[in-house]
């Protein structure tokens, strides 16, 4: 019974994601790579989030000004998550070509391009997001081999960047590896953050962001993993009773083309394309912090407790976490590279930026 629902449901929103990018660009001509109508490209730009947040805002961004600045060669039709089916579904769709660009996070990529799991590792970014800001603006690891790894998988990644910290919700408290014992900790997919859940000694289950609010409600999961801006618009403060600044991990994220459309571009567009891009990515680091105080605000005024994890707390889940990137590294000589290199970059930004 159940099993027979999922699977009509399933079958319904494929199709619906069909029918979306079928009509969702309407001047569409048929053009495969960018919808055309006379001198416009129509560009579908899909993100992983609902209307209003963070990726939302970026993309709409983006679009402002990529219509603006190329005198209205390029459209923009933004798609906010589910309107092109699950996650994944628009992940694939950037793969084969059926949208043209994407905000595509690593938690979703990780089985498709297993070195984008260097992202799911827990604790290994700063505790400063300038310093992570500046990692992810620059850091030779993502923009080298990582990205060669994108590249192979057909998708052209232009920026990683981030979404703030990540915070637990809960209905008790967790600041130790024993409130963490067997909590159904809800994580996005990529296997690397599921295993370094079960080393804080969590029950990991993975489940698209779109069961997450009823999931809580109905206690199929105890717990989620998210930014606040993310906690605070989906309403999980509803449904939980204590949110934890555990400064485990940042939420990062990539902006990304199909690269058989981005290669096809003329030189000139391709530039336009990134520096735009540029242009949203450092825009965003202000916006995704002016969003978490909004969302910090909005939250205090309801029934949900902060706490706030010392750094001998966060340390004790930090050591159970360490053999992760041992597991990482297990991917072969390019993971290793990514990596090394990666600590190496966050350690001299921690130098160089200061507190
Ligand atoms: O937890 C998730 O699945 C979602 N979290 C964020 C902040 N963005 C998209 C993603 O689907």
């Amino acid at each position: 019974m159940f099993n027979n629902k999922r699977y009509l449901l399933i079958v319904l929103m494929f199709m619906l994601a069909i029918a979306l990018v079928a009509c969702g660009d309407s001047e569409d001509d048929g053009d495969e790579n960018g919808g055309s109508d006379g001198d416009t490209i129509t560009l579908k730009f899909a993100h992983e989030e609902g209307q209003g947040d963070v990726q939302d805002l970026y993309a709409n961004e983006f679009k402002r000004i990529l219509e603006e600045k190329s005198d209205g060669k390029f459209a923009v039709d933004v798609y906010t998550a589910g309107t092109l089916g699950t996650n994944m579904d628009a992940l694939q769709s950037l793969q084969t070509g059926a949208i043209e660009l994407a905000i595509t996070s690593p938690g979703f990529s990780g089985d498709i391009i297993p070195e984008s799991n260097i992202m799911s590792i827990p604790f290994l970014f700063s505790d400063n997001l300038e310093v992570n800001k500046k990692v992810l603006d620059e850091s030779e690891a993502l923009y080298g081999p990582l990205a060669d790894q994108y590249e192979a998988k057909g998708i052209t990644p232009f920026k990683f960047w981030l979404e703030g910290f990540m915070y637990w919700t809960a209905n008790k408290e967790i600041t130790t590896p024993e409130d963490m014992k067997g909590v159904k900790m809800r994580t996005m997919p990529s296997n690397l953050i599921i295993q370094a859940y079960e080393a804080m000694g969590a029950s990991p289950q993975s489940t698209d962001s779109g069961e997450i609010y009823t999931m809580l409600q109905t206690k199929g999961i105890d717990a989620q993993e998210n930014p606040l801006f993310y906690v605070y618009s989906s309403n999980f403060h509803e449904v939980q009773d204590y949110l934890m600044d555990s400064k485990h991990h940042i939420y990062t994220t990539v902006t990304a083309a199909n690269q058989e459309f981005f290669e096809g571009l003329d030189e000139a567009d391709q530039e336009l394309i990134e520096e735009v891009v540029q242009e949203v990515n450092d825009w965003s680091f202000d916006m995704q912090e002016e969003e978490a105080q909004k969302a910090l605000d909005g939250i205090q005024e309801e029934e949900i407790e902060l706490i706030e994890l010392t750094s001998e707390e966060r340390e004790a889940f930090k050591e159970m976490t360490l053999d992760v990137r041992e597991e990482y590294k297990k991917e072969g000589d390019i993971a290793t590279e990514i990596i090394e290199t990666l600590e190496k970059e966050i350690e001299e930004a921690e130098g160089e930026v200061g507190d």
